[in-house]
C-alpha cells in the first residue's frame, strides 16, 4: 500500500487506540448500553388515551396447535364478550375513552412446545430453554410473525413517538398463575430484552396472557401498559410480612381474581389512586386552604361503578388520602362490601416505573385505612372484608378514626358520612383551626447519644414550645424560635432511655396556641451504613465471595435484610440477612450462573433494610478476563481495552503494509528487469 494512504490510516488507528485504551469506560458503556439496554427495567408506559387501539395476537405451540377458528373466537369472546375486557376498560374509564381492538387474522405458530417457553429455571419464572428464549422469546416470535404477515404498527403507537404502546399476546397454553404447573407461562406485562423495530416502529413492551386466563388477569396485565403498578406485596425477597397490599379492592392486587357465584371472572375496579396513575381523570382535590379554618363543606360521592368521582386530600408533601364510594354494583359487584373506601397513597415510597411500590407493610405506597381497625390486610388474615369500608355515621380524621400523616401529625380536619344510600354518599368535611406550622421531616432512629431532631416548616414566625411524653416514662422538651420557612429543631430529654423503642406524643404549640397533635415513633439502633459505592472484580464463571469494606456510624451491631437490585440480582445469591458491627465487611456470594462473559460489567444496588431504614450501595462488578489476574489480564481487562489493542494492531498492520508494498514494488521492477517468472513475496 502506498505511504500516503497507509500512514494516515495507521495514525488514525493509533490515536483511536490510545484514546480507547485510556478511556475504556467510554467503550464499555457503549457496549453495555447496546447489549443490555434494559438494565434499569424501567417501564415504558403510556396513560390511557381517549382513543385506544390495541393489537391482539393469538399464538399456539408446537405441541398445542390451534384449532384456528375456535381460538380466535375464544380471544374475541374474552375481549368483546358481555363481561369481557373491552367492557371492563370502558366502564373503568367512565366513558371518557373508547377502546378498539384489532385481532390479527391468523393464529401464529410458535416453534417450540409450551414447556420450552414456560419452564422456570432457578426460580426465574418462564426463563425457558436457551433455544426458545422463554416468555420473551415467545413474544418475539409472535411479534415477528405478525409483522411478516403485515401489521401496521403505527396504528398502535398512540402518541406518535414511534414506540408501539398497545399490544396483547394471547397464547393457547395453560396458565401458571391459575393453578397451572411451573412449565406453563405466567401472565405478565413484559419488556423485550432486545427491542424490535419494524417499519420504523419500536416495540419495547407487551402484555401476555393465555386464552385460559380469566378476564381479570388479562385486564390486570393490560393496565400495566397504562402505568398501573402491582399493589399486592410484590417483594418475595423481603419475606417479613404476609401483607395483602390493598387486597380485593383493586384489580392490581387480588381484585383481579373476583368471581361471581358461577365462578365467572368479575374483576373489581382499580382504586382511585390507581386510576390517577393511569391518567384517568376521576377525582377532585379537597383544598384545605380554600376551605379555611373552622369551616364545613359537603361533598357528594356517586359509586365508582356508576361513573362516580373520588376525592383526595393532601396529607403532606406527596402523600394523599383518597375517599371513594365503592359499591357492590356494576363492575364492583364482587367487592367484599359497600361503603366509603379510604386509602393513603405515599408517592415517595418505591418507584412506580420499577413496579416495586407495595413491598413492605411498614412502608407502603398505597394502603387501605381499615374502618374496622383490625389490620386484617396487614397481617394477611384476610384480603379485604366488608367491615373495612366506612358506612353511615362513621367519622375519621381528627375525630373518630384517627388519621395521621407520615410525620406523625394528626390531621386538622374530619370527615363524617352524613348519609349513605345506594345512589350516593354525602360527606361532611369539617376543618378545625388550620396550623401555621407543619413537620416536614423527622428522624425516628437514634444511635446512642444522638439528639432528637425534627424539621418544621413555619408560615409565620412562631415561638415553638412543647413537652412531649415518651412511653418509656421520659419527657422531651422542644423550645425554638421558628422563622418563616424551614427550621431544624432539637429536643432535650430529661432522662436516658429505658427501652429500645417506643412512641413520643403530645402537643406542639406556638406561644400559647395549640398547633399540632403529634405522635412520633422512635427506635434505638446500633449503627448506620455510610458506604454508598463499591467497585470490584469477580470471576466470570466460578462462584466467588465479594468482600465489601464498610464505613459505619455508631458503635453497636444491627441486623439488616438484604435486597439485590438490577442485573446484580441475577448473580448475587446470598445472604438475605446479615448482622453487622463497625469493622465488619459485607460478604456477598456471587454465582455467575453462566450469565457473564469475560470483561462484562454487572451493575446494581445492594439495599440494606431494617424497618423503615433503607440504604443502597451502588455496586459495579467487572468479570475477570483471564483467571488469576495474569500480567496480560491486568492490562487487558475490558472490552474497551481489547478494542484498543485490536485498533493498535490494525495500525501496525497498515504500517507494515507500507514496507511490504515497497518491497513488492521493487520486486516488480526487478521482475521486469530480470524477467523472473514467479513472484514469491505475495
Ligand atoms: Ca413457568
Ligand atoms: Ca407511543
Ligand atoms: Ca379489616
Amino acid at each position: 500500500m502506498r505511504v500516503w494512504i497507509a500512514l494516515p490510516i495507521a495514525m488514525i488507528l493509533f490515536i483511536t487506540s490510545w484514546f480507547v485504551y485510556f478511556n475504556p469506560d467510554f467503550v464499555d458503556d457503549v457496549i453495555e448500553n447496546s447489549t443490555n439496554g434494559d438494565d434499569s427495567d424501567e417501564s415504558y408506559t403510556l396513560n390511557v388515551q381517549s382513543n385506544e387501539n390495541w393489537l391482539v395476537l393469538v399464538i399456539d405451540f408446537q405441541d398445542k396447535r390451534s384449532n384456528t377458528g375456535n381460538d380466535l373466537e375464544t380471544a374475541e369472546t374474552l375481549i368483546h364478550g358481555e363481561n369481557g375486557v373491552s367492557n371492563y376498560l370502558t366502564e373503568m374509564a367512565a366513558g371518557k375513552s373508547t377502546f378498539n381492538f384489532e385481532f390479527h387474522t391468523d393464529v401464529l405458530n410458535a416453534e417450540f412446545a409450551v414447556a420450552d417457553y414456560g419452564v422456570d429455571v432457578d426460580g426465574v419464572r418462564d426463563a425457558g430453554t436457551e433455544s426458545s428464549g422463554g416468555a420473551n422469546g415467545l413474544a418475539i416470535e409472535a411479534i415477528t410473525q405478525a409483522s411478516n404477515n403485515g401489521v401496521n404498527w403505527g396504528n398502535f403507537d398512540l402518541n406518535s413517538d414511534k414506540i408501539v404502546d398497545r399490544l396483547l399476546i394471547l397464547h393457547t397454553g395453560g396458565v401458571q398463575e391459575d393453578g397451572g404447573n411451573s412449565n406453563e407461562l405466567w401472565s405478565h406485562f413484559g419488556h423485550l430484552e432486545n427491542e424490535l423495530t419494524f417499519n420504523g416502529s419500536l416495540i419495547k413492551t407487551y402484555a401476555m396472557a393465555g386464552l385460559k386466563s380469566n378476564v381479570g388477569t388479562i385486564a390486570h396485565e393490560m393496565l400495566h401498559s397504562f402505568g398501573a403498578a402491582d399493589l399486592y406485596a410484590v417483594h418475595d425477597e423481603l419475606p417479613q410480612d404476609n401483607w395483602k397490599g390493598v387486597g380485593d379492592f383493586d384489580i392490581m392486587a387480588s381484585g383481579n381474581w373476583a368471581e361471581n357465584s358461577l365462578g365467572e371472572s368479575r374483576p373489581v375496579l382499580p382504586m382511585a389512586a390507581t386510576m390517577n396513575l393511569m391518567g384517568i381523570d376521576r377525582y377532585e382535590e379537597i383544598l384545605l386552604d380554600e376551605i379555611g379554618s373552622n369551616n364545613e363543606v359537603k361533598y357528594e360521592l356517586k359509586p365508582m361503578s356508576d361513573s362516580g368521582t373520588a376525592y383526595r386530600v393532601e396529607l403532606s408533601d406527596n402523600e394523599f388520602l383518597w375517599l371513594e364510594y365503592r359499591q357492590q354494583s356494576g363492575l364492583d359487584s364482587e367487592l367484599p362490601g359497600s361503603g366509603l373506601l379510604v386509602s393513603i397513597e405515599d408517592k415517595d415510597v418505591g418507584n412506580i416505573s420499577l413496579n416495586n411500590v407495595n413491598r413492605d407493610s411498614e412502608n407502603p405506597y398505597l394502603k387501605i385505612v381499615e374502618a374496622d381497625g383490625n389490620s386484617g390486610l396487614i397481617t394477611g388474615s384476610n384480603s379485604g372484608e366488608s367491615s373495612d369500608l366506612f358506612v353511615n355515621g362513621s367519622k375519621l380524621g381528627n375525630e373518630g378514626f384517627e388519621i395521621r400523616e407520615r410525620y406523625g401529625e394528626l390531621v386538622s380536619w374530619s370527615v363524617e358520612i352524613e348519609n349513605m344510600t345506594d345512589e350516593r354518599i354525602i360527606l361532611n368535611f369539617k376543618t378545625g383551626e388550620l396550623p401555621i406550622i407543619s413537620v416536614v421531616a423527622y428522624n425516628s432512629e437514634f444511635l446512642d447519644g444522638e439528639p432528637f431532631h425534627i424539621d418544621i416548616e413555619a408560615q409565620e414566625n412562631c415561638n415553638l414550645n412543647a413537652e412531649l411524653f415518651s412511653d418509656d416514662s421520659r419527657i422531651l422538651r422542644l423550645d425554638s424560635e421558628l422563622k418563616i420557612g424551614e427550621n431544624e429543631v432539637y429536643g432535650v430529654w430529661d432522662n436516658p432511655r429505658n427501652s429500645d423503642s417506643g412512641q413520643i406524643f403530645g402537643i406542639l404549640k406556638c406561644g400559647e396556641t395549640t398547633q399540632l397533635n403529634v405522635k412520633f415513633n422512635w427506635k434505638s439502633i446500633g449503627n448506620r451504613i455510610d458506604t454508598d459505592f463499591y467497585e470490584g472484580t469477580i470471576h466470570y464463571e466460578e462462584v466467588s465471595e465479594l468482600v465489601i469494606p464498610l464505613e459505619f456510624e455508631g458503635n453497636l451491631s444491627r441486623t439488616y435484610q438484604l435486597e439485590f437490585v438490577g442485573p446484580l440480582e441475577r448473580i448475587a445469591t446470598s445472604p438475605n440477612k446479615v448482622t453487622l458491627s463497625p469493622g465488619d465487611e459485607l460478604i456477598i456470594t456471587i454465582d455467575p450462573q453462566g450469565l457473564l462473559s469475560p470483561g462484562m460489567y454487572a451493575r446494581g444496588h445492594i439495599v440494606l433494610h431494617d424497618g423503615l431504614y433503607e440504604h443502597g450501595i451502588e455496586v459495579v462488578l467487572q468479570s475477570e478476563f483471564i483467571e488469576g489476574q495474569s500480567f496480560f489480564s491486568k492490562y487487558v481487562g475490558s472490552p474497551g481495552q481489547l478494542i484498543a489493542i485490536s485498533l493498535a494492531l490494525g495500525g501496525l498492520w497498515f504500517l507494515l503494509s507500507i514496507t511490504n508494498t515497497n518491497k513488492t514494488e521493487i520486486k516488480s521492477e526487478e521482475e521486469l528487469e530480470e524477467n523472473v517468472p514467479v513472484d514469491i513475496y505475495y
